[in-house]
C-alpha cells in the first residue's frame, strides 16, 4: 500500500500507523484533523472491524467525525467522555522542545481543547515539518466575525510591541468569502517568519477580547512520531 503513495504521503502514512499502535483496548482517544490524522483514524477503524479494537473516539472537526463513522469507530462527544486517555494530531510544524503550530487545517480550537482534555497527546508529522524555530509557516488565530477587523488591528499592534518579525496578518479566505471554522469563527493568519518566543506570544494573543485561540500548543505534546518518505519512523520525546 505505501509503495504506491508518493514519499510525502508515505511519511505520512507511516507515522500515523506507528502512532496508531499506542490505541489500546478501552480508550477514549482523541482523533485529530488533516492528512496524516486521517491515515490515523483510517487505520484505527481497520483495528476495530478486524481485531475487535474496542474505542470510543472524540473527533477534532466535522470531517473528523464523517471519517471516524465511515471507518466504524464509535464517535462520542467530548462532554459525553469527560476525559480522554490519548490524542493523536497532526501539526502544521513543530519543534525541539514539541512545541506545535496548528490550525492550518482550519480546527485548531477543537484541536486545543480535545488535547489538553487528554492524558497524553501524540503528534504524527512527516519530517518536513521539523523546524528549529516555529514561524515559517503563517501562525493560525481564531477570531470571533464580530469586528474582526478591529481584532486584526490589535493582533498588529501586540505583533508590533512583541517585536515579532514579520507581521502581516491575513484574514483566511476561501474564494471571495472568509473562511468560517466548525464553531462559527474566523481565521487570521500571521506571517511571522521566526517566533522567539512562542509560550509568551500564544499567552499575548489571547488576551485580546476577539481573539477565541491561536495555534500554538505549548507543553501538550509528549511525543512527535515523525515519518519518512523512505517509510523510516523516528519517535521524539
Ligand atoms: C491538523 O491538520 C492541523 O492542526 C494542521 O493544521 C493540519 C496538518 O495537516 P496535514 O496532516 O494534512 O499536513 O492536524
Amino acid at each position: 500500500m505505501s509503495q504506491d503513495l508518493s514519499p510525502v504521503e508515505r511519511a505520512k502514512y507511516v507515522a500515523a500507523r506507528r502512532a496508531a499502535e499506542f490505541v489500546e483496548e478501552g480508550m477514549q482517544v482523541g482523533l485529530g484533523t488533516g492528512s496524516t490524522a486521517a491515515w490515523m483514524v483510517r487505520r484505527l477503524g481497520e483495528r476495530v472491524r478486524e481485531d475487535g479494537l474496542k474505542i470510543r473516539g472524540v473527533p477534532t472537526s466535522t470531517r473528523t467525525a464523517e471519517l471516524a463513522r465511515e471507518v466504524g469507530i464509535e464517535v462520542i462527544t467530548l462532554e459525553e467522555a469527560g476525559w480522554l486517555d490519548l490524542t493523536i494530531d497532526g501539526a502544521d510544524e513543530f519543534d525541539h522542545a514539541l512545541n506545535l503550530i496548528k490550525g492550518g487545517g482550519g480546527a485548531l480550537l477543537q484541536e486545543k481543547i480535545v488535547a489538553t482534555a487528554s492524558e497524553r497527546m501524540i503528534v504524527i508529522a512527516d519530517a518536513a515539518k521539523d523546524v528549529g524555530t516555529l514561524g515559517a509557516f503563517p501562525l493560525p488565530v481564531e477570531v470571533t466575525p464580530f469586528g474582526w477587523p478591529v481584532t486584526q488591528g490589535l493582533v498588529e499592534k501586540l505583533l508590533a510591541a512583541m517585536d515579532v518579525p514579520g507581521r502581516a496578518v491575513a484574514l483566511r479566505r476561501v474564494g471571495e468569502r472568509p473562511y468560517v471554522t466548525d464553531e462559527g469563527n474566523h481565521i487570521l493568519d500571521l506571517q511571522l517568519g521566526r517566533i522567539e518566543d512562542p509560550a509568551a506570544l500564544a499567552l499575548a494573543l489571547n488576551q485580546i477580547p476577539g481573539v477565541v485561540e491561536n495555534g500554538l500548543f505549548i507543553g501538550l505534546c509528549t511525543l512527535v512520531v515523525i515519518g519518512h518518505g523512505d517509510g523510516r519512523v523516528e519517535l521524539r520525546e
